[in-house]
């Protein structure tokens, strides 16, 4: 693998996950970079993002808040958003357990509630130049899918587990049509990670309509398509959902060179990838310009590096959030003495497995087929 660099110790204890010295933010760090500087001036980028001002999504030049303001937080569904009554709702087990259960929303949240920041990021984010701000950070709060699946008892066939919305929508398969709900599925291992929930909390309030009232899972390290929203049942299964949303729609074809040959593989979206992007640049009081952004992976970011028009790569310094693993970091960069002028600034991150973030003409992203997973470092511009 070409884009191999294996993490050092150094990087390990830099980024807070070997040893002592990390100072643990605060879970809701409301202002990062902002902190005492009120008065530091956004310089916009000259080039064009033609993002929609009233769809909501992170506008990167305005980035301030490590936790999403709601107004902000984009909302993707396919069939339209559900709506839900919680009038004898009831969230259902069943399929390959040894007890089929039901639990009602006071009875969920009567059990132990468990709370995590995690970022989550639509796989079609970075893919259209309209389409840049489709990712937030929240505080989640909700039930272990693990300890629901032990009471419900998993049986030794099974293999996966799907979960399913009360959404639902016309698909056309082989010619045929069939009204489908929206499902998604994880393996049994994935599925009883510590982190997986069932929540019906965003940043303390119950989850917005739009973001799966009553219930949705958190998958922290996922692209957003398995964070199953409107969650209506759980479905224990011996065999692979292969409907729309794993197997259809959300696939990447990615070619990989084989001497003279092209490969193709078929992929369906999982885990995040390794990415950064430009958030705000600034002048500030004493002259110098400082450049802050995102990075983000399902590792911890252990380096996100800049560069400057045709300068060398160089470091940033990260704020990691040791308590959060699967929430975003934040990073930021001093320019000091900056020329006036027209300048491209890109940045890339590096993550805990040793990934970096590919560049727009690496084959990982060139021979890339699909929209899905562009992970791509994005060059932007400016003028001083
Ligand atoms: N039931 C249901 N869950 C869903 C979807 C959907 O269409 N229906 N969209 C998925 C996709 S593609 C994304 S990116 C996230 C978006 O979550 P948000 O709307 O809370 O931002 O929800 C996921 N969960
Ligand atoms: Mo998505």
């Amino acid at each position: 693998m070409n884009n191999y660099t294996a993490p050092t110790r150094r990087d390990l204890i830099r980024a807070g996950f070997a040893g002592a010295g990390v100072i643990a933010l605060d879970r809701f760090s409301p202002a990062l970079f902002a902190a005492g500087e009120p008065d530091d001036a956004t310089i916009p980028f000259i080039d064009p993002q033609p993002i929609d001002p009233k769809r909501p999504m992170v506008k990167w030049q305005d980035l301030r808040d490590w936790i999403t303001p709601q107004p902000e937080f984009f909302a993707v569904s396919h069939y339209g958003p559900a709506h839900v009554s919680t009038d004898g709702w009831k969230l259902r087990a069943e399929g390959c357990v040894r007890h089929e259960l039901e639990w009602s929303l006071d009875q969920l949240r009567s059990r132990p509630k468990k709370e995590i920041t995690a970022t989550l990021e639509c796989s079609g984010n970075g893919a259209g130049a309209g389409f840049m701000g489709a990712i937030g950070n929240a505080r989640w709060a909700g039930a272990s899918l693990a300890d629901l699946l032990k009471e419900a008892g998993v049986k030794p066939e099974a293999i996966e587990v799907a979960f399913w919305g009360a959404d639902s929508g016309k698909e056309k398969i082989r010619n045929k049509e069939y009204e489908q709900n929206f499902a998604r599925s994880l393996s049994l291992d994935d599925a009883n990670k510590s982190d997986v929930l069932v929540a019906w909390e965003m940043n303390g309030k119950p989850l917005p309509a739009g973001h799966g009232f009553p219930l949705r899972l958190i998958v922290p390290g996922w692209y957003g398509i398995a964070w199953v929203k409107w969650l209506s049942r759980i479905e224990v299964r011996d065999r692979r959902l292969m409907n729309r949303f794993m197997a259809r729609d959300y696939v990447t074809i990615r070619g990989h060179r084989n001497g003279q040959t092209i490969e193709w593989t078929e992929t369906s979206v999982g885990p995040l990838n390794v990415k950064s992007l430009l958030g705000r640049v600034s002048r500030r009081a004493d002259g110098s310009v400082r450049i802050t952004g995102a990075a983000w992976s399902n590792q911890p970011i252990i380096r996100v590096e800049l560069k400057i028009d045709d300068e060398k790569w160089v470091e940033v310094e990260l704020q990691q959030q040791s308590e959060a693993p699967h929430a975003w970091t934040f990073w930021s960069y001093e320019w000091k003495n900056p020329p006036a002028g027209e300048h491209v600034l890109v940045c890339r991150a590096t993550d805990a497995a040793g990934r970096v973030q590919p560049a727009a003409d690496d084959d990982v992203i060139k021979l890339k087929q699909t929209y899905w997973e562009a992970n791509q470092q994005y060059p932007r511009k400016i003028r001083l």
